[in-house]
């Protein structure tokens, strides 16, 4: 690889097998051209978070390294979607999905274009991101907020996270 960046992923699901499918990315996402896997957070069960009734989420996160410039990490993202059957012609914008992965963070840059927000703009409130980001992460300063992931996980901790479960 070329020039190599830290980015933060969220994993999530709620539709099908949902370990398999966040371990499938998780395989999937090592196995693109440019990017490799350098950290891989435990995998928590989370209560649904939005407008939505819904099953619960497992979620997880991961920290890689990449060459891919951000909008080709966001297509390779959305490919590795589709083929874990996530159709987004279907369905609520918040509903139930078989995979959701978000790129969270980019090194230390802020992106705002159509389709690509940098970094992910729900990340700071959200709990089952912040969770398992922050044993991975702790120390990454959110570029907007200037702010340490741990810092904002201690802000949404009284935000229950359901259960561990591996
Ligand atoms: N994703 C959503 C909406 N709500 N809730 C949980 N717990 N986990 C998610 O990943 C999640 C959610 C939309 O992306
Ligand atoms: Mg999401
Ligand atoms: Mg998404």
């Amino acid at each position: 690889m070329s020039v190599r960046v830290s980015a933060a992923i969220g994993l999530g699901s709620n539709l099908g097998d949902r370990e398999a499918s966040i371990r499938s990315a998780l395989a999937a996402m090592d196995a693109i051209p440019g990017l490799r896997l350098i950290r891989v957070s435990r995998i928590i069960e989370t209560e649904p978070v939005g407008p939505v009734p819904q099953d619960p989420f497992l979620n997880a996160t991961a920290v890689v390294q990449t060459s891919l410039p951000p909008r080709r990490l966001l297509d390779a993202l959305l490919s590795i979607e589709r083929r874990h059957g996530r159709d987004r012609s279907t369905g609520e914008r918040h509903g139930p999905r078989t995979l959701d992965l978000d790129l969270l963070l980019y090194a230390d840059q802020v992106i705002d274009e159509p389709g690509l927000q940098v970094p992910h703009p729900a990340m700071a409130s959200r709990a089952f991101v912040l969770e398992p980001l922050a044993e991975i992460a702790p120390e990454w300063v959110h570029p907007a907020l200037q702010a340490s992931v741990e810092s904002l996980r201690l802000r949404t901790a009284a935000e229950p996270v359901a259960a561990v479960r591996c």
